[in-house]
């Protein structure tokens, strides 16, 4: 049975990273092409977490160069508090390679980025000798150099330390902790695909040399019948009462054969407990966790409808590659998103959703759209008098339908439905039915397609659905935007 309570981050919050100070835990995530990037989340308890921010929200922070492909940008970063500060390393696979940024309050504003020319590789960690103040960064593949985080600054070559399990692919997430007499090196391998899996080794130093635990790995779902799969990509934390815990990826494959997954890898929680020989113990995942052993604060469900009468835009609103005020803002039109040639969206986050938008499309073109990335999507669009269902499937784009509409604002709206019932090997992950709705709730179907196509396993990558608004001629204007989960 899958708990009720992972994912702990539904939707894609892929590689997250988490640090504890005090009662306050944050968690960092990938964020790719889009911008701004690495959504940034508190909690007090590890399973209702608020996202606060995005640390790299500036222009100056992240270029996304106009050619950043899918899964281009932002990968995997590693998020510490050291020394009053909060670091967070990570890589820009399409310009600028790694880089550190800081700051004191993680709801921002965080620095900017700090190159580090000499450290190669995906994945960066950071972790600290405090009995000399040493500060080491190991990467993928497993390498690793020493690093003065204030300069930039790196000490020799970078020299492996552990290359995972025998035989297994992809080395990568690496992440270094002193934990009682030694330093443990958590890893990720066999690639983040089925045989995804977290392996662990020791040593006496941050550089080894590191013994393998004997059960690795320690977690994995590959080849069981599981609704969760694909787990990997780990980071451990300790809770004020002593007790550990683990945040992961995972995904939830929907429909038949081969299954499909379409909101990303989300991230999950798993206690940790540690055996007589000093090697963690990871609970199943899911887990059911056991009774929480300090109070909880009401869960942060998403706003169900967004006004647009904020003076700044949520933080969970993305745009691939940037945006600028000029192409979303509600200062055009008070109480109203103003959208000129840009795509702005959230994370899809429930298997089966309700997405609803009141559009103005008198003076352009654009609507409604799920995302899986660009050559990749479905979409509602509205112009002045019209209506159409767009689908974009790699090089095949097509309208599948289109309809007359009266001129004037238009209510816009997707359901989208996971597939259930008896299994049938050739059945899709859900459907997605596109339409309008009139003023009196009654609502009129053009157009209901399969959702395999905005799959992960379809369009390849390391993202997952974003559903949102778009304009691609002119300017549209969005009264609201309402997300309901079903699911
Ligand atoms: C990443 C690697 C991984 O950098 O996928 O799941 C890559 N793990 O560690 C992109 O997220």
């Amino acid at each position: 049975m899958t708990s009720p309570i992972n994912p702990v981050l539904p939707g894609f919050h892929p590689d997250p990273s988490v640090c504890r100070v005090g009662e306050d835990y944050y968690l960092a995530c990938s964020s790719f092409e889009y911008f701004p990037g690495i959504p940034l989340l508190h909690s007090r308890d590890l399973v209702h977490w608020t996202q606060i921010g995005n640390v790299l929200d500036r222009p100056g922070q992240l270029h996304l160069p106009p050619g950043t492909p899918a899964s281009g940008g932002v990968y995997a970063p590693t998020l510490r508090y050291h020394g009053g500060r909060f670091w967070l390393i990570v890589t820009n696979v399409s310009g600028g390679g790694n880089f550190i940024v800081t700051t004191t309050d993680p709801a921002g504003p965080w620095s900017d980025p700090l190159p580090l020319p000499g450290v190669h590789g995906i994945d960066p960690d950071l972790a600290w000798d405090d009995d000399d103040g040493t500060c080491y960064c190991t990467t993928a593949g497993v390498n690793q150099v020493r690093l003065d985080p204030e300069t930039g600054r790196t000490f020799g070559e970078p020299y492996p330390i552990w290359s995972g399990s025998p035989g297994a692919k992809a080395p990568e997430a690496p992440h270094l902790y002193r934990i009682r007499d030694h330093w443990y090196l958590l890893l990720a391998e066999g690639g983040t695909e089925r045989g995804h899996a977290v392996s662990i080794a020791r040593g006496p130093t941050p550089a080894g040399p590191f013994e393998p635990c004997p059960r690795n790995p320690i977690v994995t779902h590959r080849g069981i019948d599981h609704p969760i799969q694909n787990t990997g990509h780990a980071d451990l934390v300790q809770a004020p009462d002593g007790s550990w815990w683990m945040v992961l990826l995972g995904v939830r494959p929907g429909g038949g054969t081969p299954g499909w997954h379409v909101l990303g890898r989300e991230t999950f929680l798993a206690p940790v407990r540690w055996d007589d020989d000093g090697w963690p113990v990871v609970g199943e995942v899911p887990v059911e966790l056991p009774p929480l052993r300090w109070p909880l604060y009401p869960a942060a469900e998403p706003p169900v409808r967004d006004d647009f009468d904020a003076a700044e835009l949520d933080p969970r609103w993305i745009s691939p590659r940037g945006r600028t005020v000029d192409q979303v803002t509600n200062k055009v039109r008070p109480g109203w998103l103003t959208l000129r040639s840009i795509f702005v969206g959230r994370r899809q986050q429930h298997r089966s959703c309700r997405v609803r938008t009141k559009i103005d499309a008198a003076a352009g073109t654009g609507g409604l759209a799920v995302r899986l990335d660009d050559r990749h999507r479905y979409s509602i669009e509205a112009s002045e008098g019209a209506v159409a269902v767009h689908a974009v499937v790699g090089t095949l784009r097509t309208v599948v339908e289109k309809m007359a509409v009266q001129p004037g604002p238009v209510v816009l709206r997707i359901d989208i439905v996971e597939t259930t019932g008896d299994w049938d090997p050739l059945a899709g992950p859900d459907s997605l039915t596109f339409g309008i709705e009139f003023f009196d709730g009654t609502f009129c179907a053009l157009a209901t397609l399969d959702g395999r196509y905005l799959s992960t396993e379809v369009a390849g990558g390391f993202t997952g659905r974003v559903i949102g608004l778009y304009a691609t001629q002119g300017t549209v204007h969005a009264d609201w935007f309402d997300y309901e989960p079903l699911s």
